[in-house]
């Protein structure tokens, strides 16, 4: 489990009691996509909704809770259970992602049982080809609360991002000071990124630390969060999790995604 501590003036967003309140009167209500994944997976994450290591899927064509649908259009990018790459087990999802919109490819997975509260994702993620200059992104999250567009996290000008599709905001802010207090994302390994939105704060962890041009709070920071927060009122209600690729401008990338989990609280890296 992370414990990076929190900076001043920044609060680490927390799971509430509230939180896990309603997510017991969700999963009374019987909405149980919300089956608590640590009854099947002793070593689940506490308060996770699932975990998922892609064990389970028996062909290629990832199937269960996954699907492979994208938007408005279709191209040569791909996304396959895959045997010869894992973080953990001996499966994974590979992503071929192709340079152009129309080549994006996803694995997707709908989280519209727990839109609304706080919500945590993790995945493991492991890639061939350094972050390009151009705006990529490899998760998207569909944003109910606005309009529908994709909030999206990938990369720019060679580090991690988060980028809001419906104004083209980014987090951090594409200044050199900015992009300075993101960091690139590894190649040739096991990466875990963790993120976790509650409101309109949003935090994000690579490897267990805290990464400070990933974190959109209640202070505006130049450079970090200033523009991002420069639209009042955001709060995500995020209604799927799509992990892959999506490249805007240039950037090939081969991509493994395992290990995800999506929960109410951190998550951390373990199992
Ligand atoms: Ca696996």
């Amino acid at each position: 489990m992370a414990s990076s501590p929190a900076r001043p003036g920044r609060r680490r967003a927390r799971a509430s009691a509230a939180t896990a309140l309603a997510l017991a009167a969700v999963a009374a209500a019987g909405q149980l996509a919300l089956q608590p994944a640590a009854a099947a997976s002793p070593g689940a994450p506490r308060a996770a909704v699932f975990t998922d290591g892609f064990e389970d899927q028996s062909g290629t064509t990832p199937s269960g809770r996954w699907n492979t649908t994208v938007r408005d259009c279709s191209g040569t990018g791909t996304a396959t259970v895959d045997s010869g790459k894992a973080h953990s087990g001996t499966k994974s999802v590979r992503v071929d992602g192709r340079t152009g919109y129309c080549n994006h490819a996803f694995v997707g997975t709908d989280l519209s049982a727990v839109s609304g509260g706080s919500l945590y994702v993790r995945f493991w993620i492991n890639h061939s080809t350094p972050l390009p200059t151009g705006h990529v992104a490899f998760a998207a999250m569909r944003d109910a609360n606005d309009g529908g567009r994709d909030l999206r996290m990938g990369g720019q000008n060679q580090a991690l991002q988060w980028n809001r599709e419906s104004d083209d905001a980014t987090l951090p802010a594409q200044s050199p000071v900015g992009v300075s207090k993101s960091i690139p994302l590894p190649t040739n390994t096991w990466s875990c990124i963790e993120y976790g939105i509650t409101g309109g704060n949003l935090t994000t962890w690579v490897n267990g630390r805290q990464i400070e041009g990933l974190i959109a709070d209640g202070t505006p920071t130049q450079d970090v969060d200033q523009q991002w927060r420069s639209r009042s009122g955001w709060s995500p209600r995020l209604q799927n999790l799509r992990l892959g690729w999506e490249s805007y401008a240039d950037g090939n990338d081969t991509l493994w995604f395992d290990d995800v989990a999506v929960g109410t609280s951190q998550l951390g890296c373990g199992s």
